[in-house]
């Protein structure tokens, strides 16, 4: 499509809805609200066997890490270690304990994360209607920061698109929809309920370990959701507080109808709170639950707490 016929992401989601005020001028969090103590029990009481899995990817896996177009790969750098002690440059405590030290330098976005309410907007307002000059130097408002002090808790369901089409790994660019939601839930014989948080695998973060990285980033498209206003009130209707994908972007990278990119970041983060967790991985997780046909659990996660941030990276927990 000519990037001339493409429309802004302001008209084609002019008609979209909104759940800004709902929670108040100051809400920073939006959907997460609907995470209530209520929630967290419903989460807790899909608890049976206590098995445990970590969403995260591994941080600076010498294989590298997948990460949107345009980010660097973690760096993770020693600044002390036995070498320094071994030439003499190694700092002397009492009793002659040694120690090692390291720092990372890489994108909040660059690993399994959430994206802050303000991450991603249009026509210069974030989540809640906030200005997005108040993006500058630092998120002031809608930062991943309020979401850390919160925490997110509740009752994780798991579709598997790709076991749903018979596939590992769906395609670069395949795309699904609500519907296809609910036919591969009806096929796993589980309830997407109202307030679930919504997890969905296509298998393509754990493709990235398996494939040609050249391959991987080839004309970068994703596998993923794709807008239609149908499936954004769907998201309205079932209040889903958190999306979570191992994909990069949590949405086909560009809508292919209308050639808008992230149309879903803005329909459902920016404009309903949803919050975003991006880059899990899924693939232990999907196989337990094909093993033993329970497909819901609690989950549990909280990015790091940076001030300001779009983003942190987080390792949710899963109980089953
Ligand atoms: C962008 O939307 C650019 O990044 P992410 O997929 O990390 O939210």
């Amino acid at each position: 499509m000519e990037s001339k016929n493409v429309p802004l992401v302001a008209e084609l989601l002019r008609d979209a809805p909104k759940n800004w005020g709902k929670w108040g001028p100051d809400d920073e969090v939006g959907s997460l609200n609907y995470l209530t103590r209520a929630q967290v029990l419903r989460g807790v009481a899909s608890v049976r066997s206590g098995k445990t899995f970590t969403l995260q990817i591994q941080m600076g896996n010498p294989a590298g890490d997948p990460v949107w177009p345009g980010r660097s790969q973690a760096r993770r750098l020693n600044v002390m270690d036995k070498g320094h002690y071994l030439c003499g440059k190694g700092p002397k405590f009492p009793g002659e304990a040694e120690y090692a030290d390291d720092m990372m330098i890489m994108y909040l976005q660059g690993s399994t994360q959430y994206d802050a309410l303000g991450h991603v907007w249009y026509g210069d307002q974030l989540w809640n209607g906030y200005d997005a000059k108040s993006t500058i130097g630092g998120l002031e408002k809608a930062s991943v920061l309020p979401i850390a002090e919160r925490g997110v808790v509740g009752r994780g369901v798991l579709i598997d698109m790709a076991r749903h089409r018979g596939k590992d790994v769906l395609a670069p660019g395949e795309t699904f929809t609500h519907l296809d939601l609910l036919a591969a839930a009806e096929m796993q014989g589980v309830r997407i309920e109202k307030h679930d948080i919504l997890v969905i695998r296509t298998g393509w973060i754990g493709s990235f370990y398996k494939r040609d990285q050249a391959e991987f980033y080839r004309e970068f498209v994703e596998p993923g959701l794709t807008y239609s206003p149908e499936l954004v009130e769907w998201f309205h209707r079932m209040e889903i507080p958190n999306l979570v994908t191992d994909t990069i972007a949590n949405e086909v990278t560009v809508d292919p109808v209308s050639g808008v990119a992230l149309p879903l970041h803005n329909a459902l983060m920016r404009n309903l709170g949803v919050a975003l967790t991006e880059i899990a991985q899924l693939d232990p997780l999907a196989a337990d639950c094909a093993d033993d046909q329970q497909w819901t659990f609690l989950y549990t996660a909280a990015p790091l707490k940076v001030v300001n941030g779009s983003g942190a990276p987080v390792n949710p927990v899963v109980i089953k």
